[in-house]
């Protein structure tokens, strides 16, 4: 993981807390080598952790039945990227913004650019999207794009591609990501074989488009829109894909893209065995794909994923490069609290897995010793990271606790009287 300079936006000082700061990261390092751990390694590994931000994410959301924005929320894709360089300031942990084409508007590529110089941000994956009808779009996607059965259809789907491949060099993105809505809502309605033959070769020839260093991420989700039978189902049709296309196609797991109680760690291994990890859309859910701040209903499955992912590490399993993305959809939260938040989850997802003791798990597992080897997990699980992320952040320049510094800056009621909101009739843009 490459690490990326924070922009130069000032933070308050305050004296009191750096000073219990300092006093609680010593007394957790001093915890930790006790135990035979080391704060350390974990925070060096944290400065190093990177997320990309999704564009989508930076104003509220909504859901089908409403949307209700706050106050000072961007307007702009300019506007979403002084956002989003504010959360990489506070979390020194987010240097990118992930586009979605055509939702963000790039009809000035230069402008855009140039702005992200300014604000030290760079750009992550692009996302495509072909399960929306745009604006004079000559033809629909209501029964799908690259699963369509109309020749004419998919063309237009792959021609909407191989633009935002165009689009993704120039910003000098390395990864275009592929969440189809293909599917279908009732049995016979489409054949389940010749549509996802269908999709295959149509992401043969976009595959085909990609830049030699660009990886290219299938993304699986069990339902929605698609009631009955979604051809991207699951990770097993994301996987056939990302093998049948080659090697630089690997799979995106979102958290969310599950049925309740899955076990998305052991995908995790599983794609990670076959070199086919591509990477995340991190968030949270309870029932479906809810897209909550990320560690807010399961923070031990987080952990638990990224321990698979600090194993990974340590046994450098080949080709192991996963692509860190949020995919969120704020609809009560301010959105850059919410990512700030995220982004402290996920630090402190990392940081935990770090201290997990490997060589202490692999004994109690190599004797069958249940209880201890659970213990090992939970005692690293259990462990109040806190202080360590935090300076992780310090020494990168960013905040001790991003949110209560956000909200010490004032940034959302400056924002509000220089982004006056605009009456808008638009409907939610992320379901
Ligand atoms: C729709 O479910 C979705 O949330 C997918 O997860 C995509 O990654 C995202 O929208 C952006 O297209
Ligand atoms: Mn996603």
């Amino acid at each position: 993981m490459a690490t990326t300079d924070v922009s130069p936006i000032a933070i308050e000082p305050d004296p009191a807390a750096d000073r219990d700061h300092r006093r609680d990261f010593s007394e957790l390092a001093e915890r930790l080598e006790r135990g035979g751990r080391h704060a350390e390694a974990a925070v060096a590994a944290v400065q190093r952790f990177e997320v990309a931000l999704p564009s989508w994410a930076l104003a509220t959301g909504g859901t089908r039945f409403g949307r209700f924005p706050g106050p000072g929320e961007p307007r702009t894709l300019r506007e979403k990227m002084e956002d989003a360089a504010l959360v990489h300031r506070l979390t020194a942990g987010a240097p990118r913004i992930s586009l979605h084409i055509p939702w963000d508007d790039l009809h000035d590529l230069g402008e855009v650019l140039n702005d992200a110089r300014q604000l030290g941000i760079g750009f992550d994956a692009v996302n495509s999207n072909t399960f929306q009808d745009q604006p004079g779009q000559p033809l629909s996607y209501k029964l799908g794009s690259f699963g369509n059965p109309s020749a004419a259809v998919r063309r237009q789907a792959i021609e909407h591609h191989l633009r935002v491949i165009e689009i993704g060099k120039q910003v000098g993105s390395r990864a275009l990501s592929v969440w189809l809505a293909d599917g279908s809502n009732y049995p016979g309605q489409m054949s389940l074989r010749g549509s996802f033959d269908r999709v295959r070769e149509c992401l043969q020839e976009v595959y085909a488009a990609t830049p030699k260093d660009w990886r290219l991420f299938t993304e699986h989700k069990p339902y929605e829109p698609a009631t009955y039978a979604t051809v991207v189902q699951d990770w097993g049709s994301s996987l056939v894909l990302a093998q049948s296309l080659g090697e630089r196609a690997q799979c995106l797991v979102d958290l969310g893209h599950h049925l309740p109680n899955t076990n998305v760690e052991l995908i995790v291994a599983r794609l990670l065995d076959v070199g086919k990890l591509g990477g995340f859309h991190f968030n949270d859910s309870k029932y479906g794909d809810d897209d909550l701040t990320a560690g807010s209903i399961k923070p031990y499955m987080l952990f638990l994923i990224f321990h698979e992912l600090v194993l990974a590490e340590r046994e450098r399993l080949p080709g192991f490069d996963p692509a860190y993305m949020i995919d969120q959809s704020h609809n009560l939260k301010d959105p850059i609290e919410s990512l700030l938040q995220t982004v402290d989850q996920l630090q402190q997802a990392y940081a935990k897995a770090c201290l997990v003791d490997h060589d202490e798990l692999a004994a109690h597992q190599a004797s069958g010793d249940v209880i201890m080897a659970e213990r090992t997990l939970k005692r690293a699980y259990e462990t109040d990271v806190r202080p360590l992320v935090a300076e992780a952040r310090r020494r990168r320049g960013g905040a001790l606790d991003p949110v209560l510094a956000f909200r010490a800056m004032g940034y959302r009621a400056q924002k509000s009287v220089e982004r006056p909101a605009v009456v808008s009739t638009a409907k939610p843009t992320h379901l």
